[in-house]
């Protein structure tokens, strides 16, 4: 059957609820196509109904029909329908918290933007997230990894480079260390703004292996357009053997500096 998605170009889905997105999509896109047919035909026609050689003189009556009153409540049903029915649903079951999967059960990666990058913390073979602060940034800890927290000893960090296992729920939690940004993971049918000082949690299930492109989908500065990174969606093994690879390249901790007096969210 003929889509106006793929007519347009749409990249190949690769995530569970993908279909989903996809089919409201081409409702939008057959909708659209049809109020642009529709109007066109109708400007058509009052330029050749309303013409001057035709109207000599104005009516000071105008139209009595209710029947464009009519049509534009119609559009506006539709439109509505689209938003409440469709829109907001699929939306919900990706970011509100009782639609999560178990924390045991799914891949759980901190996402960070920055001018002009995506970092990615993975709280490693113990599970827990090392405590991060904005104090201990620098050059060689792009996150602010707390040098004396335990529990950040095992945890993996990767610029542009994110690591999912096909099948397996994946928890994104989004933030931003300068600007807005906007994390777009188009294969994914994911897309979401990554603000400073906030944390948005996203999840999805991506169910195709394969190579994927990340991108900033929100202006964000003069290198904007360079801001990509690339999602690796492999099997459970690929991704312990990447992880244990990540592991063993981690230069040695940084000697401790006194821990900020203020805990970080995180
Ligand atoms: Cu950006």
């Amino acid at each position: 059957m003929f889509s106006i998605n793929k007519a347009l170009g749409i990249l190949p889905n690769a995530s569970e609820h993908g279909q989903a997105v996809d089919h409201l999509l081409e409702l939008c896109h057959w909708f659209m196509a049809i109020l642009f047919v529709g109007w066109s035909c109708y400007f058509l026609y009052t330029i050749f109904r309303f013409h001057k050689s035709r109207n000599p003189k104005a009516s000071y009556h105008g139209v009595q029909s209710k029947a464009s009153a009519h049509l534009e409540f119609t559009v506006v049903l539709v439109e509505a329908v689209l938003l409440l029915g469709f829109g907001l649903p699929l939306w919900g079951k990706r970011v509100t918290g009782d639609q999560f999967p178990a924390e045991a059960d799914a891949v759980r990666v901190r996402a960070v933007g920055e001018q002009f990058a995506w970092n990615f913390h993975y709280a490693g073979a113990d599970g827990v997230f090392g405590r991060v602060h904005t104090s201990f940034l620098s050059g060689s800890n792009p996150l602010g990894l707390d040098p004396s927290d335990p529990a950040g000893q095992d945890d993996v960090v990767s610029k542009n480079d994110l690591h999912l296992i096909t099948g397996k729920p994946t928890v994104i939690d989004l933030t931003s260390k300068d600007v807005i940004h906007s994390f777009s993971l188009q294969h994914m049918r994911m897309c979401q703004d990554a603000i400073p000082g906030s944390k948005i949690p996203m999840w999805f299930r991506p169910i195709r292996g394969g190579e994927y492109e990340i991108v900033c989908a929100q202006l964000c500065g003069a290198g904007h357009y360079a801001m990509r990174a690339m999602m690796k969606v492999e099997t459970q093994a690929e991704f312990d053997t990447w992880m244990k690879e990540q592991a063993s390249l981690k230069p040695a901790a940084p000697a401790a500096v006194p821990a900020a007096t203020e805990p970080a969210a995180h």
